[in-house]
């Protein structure tokens, strides 16, 4: 069959993201036999003029739209993406009859919504490089594809899934061939990093978070030695910025540590990032191993410093947990990025307080803070149950795809958005979502490019910021 792969992002903060979940199912989809072909909307002036020149073009029998995103999860400047979608489907279904499928991140945390406003024929829940393929399959042979495990769809209006278990990794194959499919030079030169998995799942159960429905609960586990492979081969053709996007990179702590340890022995080149780790899993062993692997940057997800919002939002480890991390990553010399959540169950003007102390007492002054404010509720999470038993929230699970946010009854939101003016003010190396929400970040991400900046950007935070502000910028 022909197959359209149209990959809709075309979000540049922080940087744009090379679609890699669209690149596998690309790949997976010519490997089963089919012609395909993919459609990056990122770096198009107008969009639908090339959906449509494309549908022309490729005459497809079978039309996939990755769907990373569904809004940008900032409070303080929110954007739907979602609504991008409707015109891409009204498009596509001026064209051609055929199915339309969608799948992506966005799709695994809200299927049924998206299914409804898009009108689309099927969706695909997760792996979509596993799960595609057989859906093409079945469609192919007449078969119901309500059958295969991941797929979801309306029947008379009703939403139905097939959650059964599927297997990846299996065939060692982690990274897609991504010149045959997108412009990666338009990538890089915008600083953009090359995406890696090294597993799935995720133990925790944090209230607010929707990985797990997106990988499920246990791990699935890709081999240190694939791993290792994958870098040295991208190494070898020069995609040498690489960045682990696992939920959480350092749990289980032993695969991150093989992974780091096999890439310090074997020395690929490359300049390793992730933004995900866990303070529980951080030691100097860890940290010496990703130094001598060539990690250039980390980032740490504490979301507080406080026991009462680190209980309220279950993240499975105490403020102790936090300070200890901090003190590890003192002793080594990776650029970090700390990531902070104001506004939790159970934040407090005190509890605010206590995360601003740890971060001037504990942040060197070289590394960065990210503050950001709200969190995005999502359907099915225990945030939902909890916003609804408060009161916050009393709009249908059908009107979530619209962004709203839970913040603690116990902050004054006024007071908190002053208190972050006055610690961004007295810290350069403090940021928040209306920083990085720049609209001339993506201008910024290009010039750094030129000037031979290498990613992360974040790691020059002081600078860019000082510099903002001597042009008058209230940044
Ligand atoms: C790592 C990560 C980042 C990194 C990305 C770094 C990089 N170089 O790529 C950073 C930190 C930059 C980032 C930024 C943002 N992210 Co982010 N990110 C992730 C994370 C953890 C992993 C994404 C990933 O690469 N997965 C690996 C690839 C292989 O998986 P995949 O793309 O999902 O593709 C698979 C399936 O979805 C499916 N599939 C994909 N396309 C298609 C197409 C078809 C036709 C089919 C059938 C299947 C299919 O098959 C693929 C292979 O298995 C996810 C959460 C998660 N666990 O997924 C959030 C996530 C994708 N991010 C999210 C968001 C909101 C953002 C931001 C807007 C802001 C923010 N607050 O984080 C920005 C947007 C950036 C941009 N320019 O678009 C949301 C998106 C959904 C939503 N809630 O709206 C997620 C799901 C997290 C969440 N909060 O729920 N992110
Ligand atoms: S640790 Fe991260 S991925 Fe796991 S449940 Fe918590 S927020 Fe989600």
């Amino acid at each position: 069959m022909n197959i359209l792969i149209v990959a809709t992002n075309r979000y540049g903060s922080p940087v744009p993201v090379m679609p890699v979940g669209a690149c596998l199912v690309a790949d997976a989809a010519e490997k089963a036999g089919h012609r395909v072909r993919v459609l990056d909307l990122m770096f198009e002036q107008n969009p639908l003029d090339a959906l449509k020149s494309e549908l022309d073009k490729s005459n497809p029998d079978f039309v996939g739209l990755s769907v990373r995103n569904i809004d940008n999860n900032d409070m303080q400047n929110p954007v739907a993406f979602f609504k991008d979608l409707k015109p891409l489907v009204d498009t596509i279904r001026s064209k051609t009859p055929e199915p339309v499928v969608l799948g992506g991140a966005a799709v695994s945390v809200m299927p049924e919504e998206l299914l409804r406003y898009t009108g689309a024929d099927w969706a695909v829940l997760g792996d979509g490089e596993v799960i595609f393929p057989k859906l093409l399959a079945a469609l192919s042979q007449g078969e119901i594809p309500g059958k295969i495990p991941g797929i979801a769809w309306l029947e008379d209006g009703v939403f139905k899934k097939n959650t059964g278990y599927v297997t990846r990794f299996s065939d060692g194959c982690l990274t897609p061939n991504f010149h045959r499919w997108i412009n990666v030079r338009a990538y890089l030169s915008r600083l953009s990093t090359i995406p890696i998995q090294t597993k799935l799942g995720c133990h925790f159960k944090c209230i607010y978070c929707t990985y797990r429905k997106i990988e499920g609960h246990d791990y699935r586990l890709c081999a240190p030695e694939s791993i290792i492979d994958a870098i040295k081969n991208l190494a070898a053709i020069g995609l040498r910025d690489i960045e682990f996007v696992d939920n959480v990179f350092n749990s289980p702590y032993d695969h991150a540590l093989a992974i780091c340890e096999g890439l310090a022995r074997s020395r690929p080149g490359a300049r390793l990032q992730s933004l995900e780790l866990n303070p529980l899993f951080i030691d100097d062993t860890l940290l010496t191993a990703m130094e001598q692997a060539g990690f250039v940057g980390i980032g740490i997800t504490v979301e507080s410093a406080s026991d009462a919002v680190l209980n309220g939002l279950q993240k499975g480890f105490t403020a102790k947990d936090v300070y200890n991390a901090a003190q590890v990553i003192q002793r080594h010399h990776l650029p970090c990025l700390w990531i902070f959540m104001f506004g939790g169950p159970g934040e407090t003007e005190a509890t605010v307080r206590e995360t601003l102390r740890f971060a001037e007492q504990c942040i060197h002054p070289k590394d960065v803070a990210f503050f950001n404010t709200g969190i995005r509720i999502y359907p099915g999470t225990e945030l939902e149950h909890r916003a609804r038993e408060e009161g916050i929230l009393a709009i249908p699970t059908s009107e979530m795809l619209e962004p709203v946010f839970y913040v603690s009854p116990a902050i004054d939101l006024d007071w908190l958005t002053e208190t972050m003016h006055n610690a961004l003010a007295a810290h350069m190396n403090y940021i928040n979502s209306n920083t990085i929400g720049l609209s001339f970040l993506p201008a910024m991400n290009r010039l750094g490019y030129r000037l031979g900046v290498k990613s992360p950007l974040w790691r020059h935070t002081r600078l860019i910021r000082r510099g903002l502000r001597v042009f008058g910028m209230d940044v």
